[in-house]
């Protein structure tokens, strides 16, 4: 068994919900915060047998797209005119860890 942890972007969660609910697929669904820009993501835990885990990394990568997002503002204090500039980083579409599952027990 393998533990997928998903951390996608606030705007794709819901499809991505959605779809693994309509495959019945076991999730939790985290609110959860980036560490760079702060922003609102959202984590999935999907705990899945082995054979399911392309499918599901499939079904991810369908859902989430890849999007410029605004950057907070920075000083750049290395030119002679110096302020704030407006700034965008790529996000996503998701960010995946597949982990081992040692064991898993419901009581
Ligand atoms: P954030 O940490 O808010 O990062 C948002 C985006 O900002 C990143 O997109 C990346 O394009 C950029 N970025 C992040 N750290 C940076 C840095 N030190 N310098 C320059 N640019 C930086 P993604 O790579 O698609 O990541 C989206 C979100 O996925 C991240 O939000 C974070 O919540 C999570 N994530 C990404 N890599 C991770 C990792 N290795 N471990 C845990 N969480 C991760």
């Amino acid at each position: 068994m393998k533990m997928i942890t998903a951390i996608v972007n606030k705007k794709d969660a819901g499809e991505v919900c959605d779809t693994l609910a309509e495959e019945k697929i076991t999730f939790t669904k985290i609110s959860t915060v980036g560490g760079f820009l702060k922003a609102g993501n959202v984590t999935l835990l999907i705990g899945v047998e082995d054979d399911k885990v392309q499918f599901v990394l499939e079904l991810i990568k369908k859902n989430c797209a890849k999007r410029m997002e605004p950057m907070p503002s920075v000083v750049n204090a290395g030119v002679p005119a110096f302020g704030y500039y407006k700034t965008e980083v790529l996000v996503g579409g998701a960010t995946v860890f597949v982990t081992n599952v040692e064991q898993f027990e419901k009581f």
